[in-house]
């Protein structure tokens, strides 16, 4: 095997974001950017000589390419023995478990997730380490750090990696397992949930859709879901993944994922839907007319886990992103088990799961997941609420009211403002930052500000500090307004505002939750002054 050093300089851009480095396909295929950022992983992640490694990616355009140049560069840099998912792809929950039960040394996730796939679209990167989760603020920092002086980059002539055959092949000195990565996942779901009771519910006249996006989440749903649990064809849409996606964008939310939210309104909607992200991390959950929002989602897993076999000993505790809706910290406190709350990004989780101090955890973007894996985890969710479901006989709209009745609602909204000059953004959110002090007391849309803070976390595990993770703005009336500025986009910047109203249990908690939050959007957009510095008047984007 003939290893090359090929001369390279440093790129100044390569500072990964809230799920690792993301940017348009046209940069990443720049000569020597992938190759860079790749050997400054090599270089300060670990010692690669020897290792055992997973790579896969959520099929954007640029996979397979990018995955050719990382089995080459491996195989330089003394990895053993890759692991990649067939066809390149690899879910990133599935590559987070398969990581841990390898003992692999880490692995590389090709994937931007959520953003718009294809030649003019965004590639992704992210690499985790060997307890399955994205690398840490410190690790990322080395791999940062590294990119800044690299020099020099290892690659070596393997020729070509057969993506599609499975089974193991040596390639130069480095063996390459092409596996199916479907099977290790679903029996891993067979171990949590009750699959003879899914299954019941799935062959009656119970009628479900699940929208895969065109991403990656097609197979394993195909597989779970129709041939294991023997629900009908054509129960999963959109099914097989696309390099763009099919021109989607495969973020499950009400408005990406419009159709389905449609699907539910009418009236031949079928008694179940739920979609998932680009890489299938991510869920969304819906019943007849009904959008659960993040907050809720993760409060009625938590408040219903023992009715399912993998969590019927009861949970640790729980641990929810700084904006996601307080919903679950009432559960907690009933169950009388702690409730965390950490900055936005999955890794914040995964010393709170490995120390075993939490068995859930969940985020403000349809993002949920335990202690089964160290990344979140779509269609995990999904057959949860299916489990729930038959667990109870009650639907979702069901389940629901049943938790407002005992809990309250957390009416739940985000409003984006896409900010087309990034140093305008971050402008705008210093200076929220800076407000912070002289809002206590302010007025807005009726309501009083009784307590805002710059969120900073003090990590219980590790000690360590990450702060600047958002304004926490609380009301008098337990209403909450929170900014933070968006760490996954490729151009310009978004601030994100999470508004959040809280119902008595007694009171009429129905509503439209936009409609309920707006006056604290209105407040909110005040606060940051966006008018005048933006010239918005309204959010780009409400979620
Ligand atoms: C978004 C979400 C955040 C999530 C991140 C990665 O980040 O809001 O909750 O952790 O995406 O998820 P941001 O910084 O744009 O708000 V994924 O599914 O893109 O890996
Ligand atoms: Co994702």
């Amino acid at each position: 095997m003939n290893v090359q050093s090929v001369p390279t300089t440093p790129f100044p851009d390569q500072q990964p974001g809230t799920a690792g480095l993301r940017r348009k396909v046209a940069i990443f295929r720049q000569p020597n950017y992938l190759q860079n950022f790749l050997q400054a992983i090599f270089d300060s992640a670990g010692d690669f000589h020897g290792a055992t490694v997973v790579a896969g990616g959520d099929g954007r355009y640029f996979n397979r390419e990018a995955l050719q140049i990382l089995a080459q560069m491996a195989a330089a840099n003394g990895v053993a023995r890759l692991i990649i998912g067939i066809g390149g792809l690899l879910s990133t929950p599935a590559a987070s478990m398969l990581i841990r039960q390898r003992a692999a040394l880490g692995g590389f996730l090709l994937t931007a997730s959520h953003n718009p796939g294809g030649p003019e679209g965004d590639f992704g990167l992210k690499f985790n380490t060997a307890s399955g989760g994205q690398a840490s603020e410190a690790v990322t920092a080395d791999i940062y750090q590294t990119t800044r002086s690299l020099s020099r980059y290892l690659i070596a002539n393997i020729g070509s990696v057969d993506l599609d055959r499975p089974g193991e092949h040596r390639y130069g000195s480095m063996r390459v397992e092409v596996i199916d990565p479907v099977t290790g996942y679903a029996a891993m779901m067979e171990s949590l949930f009750d699959f003879d009771r899914i299954g019941e519910l799935l062959r009656s006249d119970f009628r479900m859709r699940f929208d895969a996006m065109h991403a990656v989440t097609g197979p394993y749903a195909e597989e779970i879901l129709v041939r294991r649990l023997g629900a009908p064809a054509g129960t999963v849409i959109n099914a097989s993944p696309l390099p763009d996606f099919g021109g989607g964008h495969p973020d499950p939310n009400p408005v990406d994922a419009a159709d389905l939210v449609h699907i539910m309104d009418g009236d031949d909607a079928p008694d179940f839907a739920a979609a998932s992200d680009g890489d299938g991390d991510r869920n969304m959950i819906l019943g007849r007319g009904l959008v659960v929002s993040p907050g809720d989602s993760l409060a009625v897993l938590a408040a219903n886990a023992t009715l399912t076999p993998g969590y019927r000993d009861g949970l640790a505790g729980v641990a929810r992103s700084m904006p996601t809706s307080r919903a679950v910290d009432a559960v907690a406190a009933r169950l009388g088990i702690p409730c965390y709350e950490t900055p936005t990004g999955w890794r914040f989780f995964c010393n709170l799961l490995e120390a075993g101090l939490v068995d859930l955890c969940g985020e403000e973007s349809f993002g949920t997941s335990s202690s089964h894996a160290r990344e979140k985890d779509g269609l995990w969710a999904v057959l949860f609420w299916l489990d729930l479901q038959a667990a109870t006989g009650k639907d979702v709209p069901g389940l629901i009211q049943a938790h407002w009745r005992e809990y309250g609602r957390h009416a739940f909204c985000r409003h984006d403002y896409f900010i087309p000059d990034a140093e305008t953004g971050r402008k705008i959110f210093a200076g929220i930052e800076g407000a912070v002090g002289t809002l206590v007391g302010a007025q807005g849309a009726g309501v009083t500000v009784g307590h805002a803070d710059v969120f900073s976390y003090h990590d219980p595990v590790d000690g360590s500090i990450s702060d600047h993770q958002g304004v926490r703005v609380t009301l008098t009336d337990d209403s909450r307004i929170v900014f933070r500025l968006s760490g996954t986009g490729t151009a310009g910047a978004t601030l994100r505002i999470y508004l959040e109203r809280f119902m008595p249990p007694d009171g009429d908690c129905s509503g439209d939750a936009a409609v309920l939050t707006a006056d604290l959007g209105q407040a909110a957009k005040d606060m940051a002054r966006l008018s005048e510095l933006a010239g918005l008047d309204r959010p780009t984007g409400i979620i």
